[in-house]
């Protein structure tokens, strides 16, 4: 890797390693159990923000036992009042270069996803968990609120009363409670939740660049508005999409019978 601002974040514990297509991202401070200090924030945000121009789909992982503790507490006990506010802004700014960035994101999850590290999967596009993994919003334990775009995101996946119950009290979620609330889309045995995300990337990877940025970019705001405003944004972004080489040549493959059908599991 010779990008000297992926290099800075490499440094600072966040690595990237192509396989094939796919980027894998990996959160490295285990001895802290990947909490998000100051700097690992930063180096998530530059590392989404200056993928390898061949990834076309990525997926976000965790080394050590847990996936990520959240915030890392040690940092918050300095902030003063304006401090807090700019702290919690810089983290939409980076969960945003995630969720909005170039190429979809497949979290691979396991032991601890709390706090912010809750935040930071439900930014992803698409979330694996591992038998091991499981859910928590201590916030509410901690005297604090969520800050990373929790009040946001988390609703839309649980709805807001499962947010509510996790935050007043305490409740943790299991990988299958997970799945069943929606907060998962894909549970698999304990060690196999990279695999499952890489083949999820890599499947993804091979669809038209289009459409995966219709679904990341359109759909979650269409999704905000109105039916009317959705309705005409959608015939927009349908036409924009279909009208590409891409598409037109992959509609032809399947009209000459050269593509896949549609295939069951
Ligand atoms: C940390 C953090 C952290 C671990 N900030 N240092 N998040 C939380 O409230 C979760 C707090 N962490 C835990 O509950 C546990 O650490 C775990 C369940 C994740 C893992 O337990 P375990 O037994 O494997 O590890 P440990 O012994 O508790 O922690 C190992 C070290 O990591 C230890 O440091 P050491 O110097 O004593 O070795 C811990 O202090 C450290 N560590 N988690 C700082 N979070 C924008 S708003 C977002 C708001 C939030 O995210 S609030 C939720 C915060």
């Amino acid at each position: 890797m010779s990008h000297p601002i992926l290099e800075r974040a490499a440094q600072h514990g966040v690595t990237l390693e192509m396989r094939g297509a796919v980027a894998v991202v990996t959160l490295r401070r285990p001895a802290k159990r990947n909490a998000l200090s100051d700097a690992l924030i930063e180096a998530i945000r530059d590392t989404f923000q200056n993928l390898p121009p061949e990834a076309k789909a990525a997926v976000i992982d965790g080394e050590g036992d847990h996936f990520c503790a959240g915030l890392d507490l040690s940092e918050l006990v300095e902030r003063d009042v304006g401090g807090a506010v700019l702290h919690s802004r810089a983290w939409h700014a980076t969960f945003d270069a995630l969720q909005f960035g170039r190429v979809p994101v497949v979290a691979a999850l396991h032991g601890a996803v709390v706090g912010g590290g809750l935040e930071l999967a439900s930014a992803c596009h698409i979330r694996v968990a591992e038998d091991s993994a499981y859910f928590g919003l201590p916030e509410g334990q901690r005297g604090i609120f969520v800050g990373g775009g929790g009040s946001v995101r988390i609703p839309r996946l649980v709805g807001v009363a499962c947010m509510t119950d996790l935050m007043l009290t305490g409740r943790v979620l299991d990988a299958d409670e997970g799945r069943a609330t929606g907060l998962v889309q894909y549970r698999v045995a304990d060690g196999q939740g990279l695999a499952k995300a890489v083949a999820l990337a890599q499947r993804i990877a091979t669809n038209a660049p289009m459409s995966n940025y219709a679904v990341m970019h359109a759909l979650p705001r269409i999704a905000e508005m109105a039916p009317g405003e959705g309705l005409l944004t959608e015939s927009l972004m349908a036409a924009i999409a279909e009208s590409t080489p891409d598409a037109q040549e992959r509609l032809r493959a399947f009209l000459d019978k050269r593509a896949g059908k549609v295939v069951k599991g």
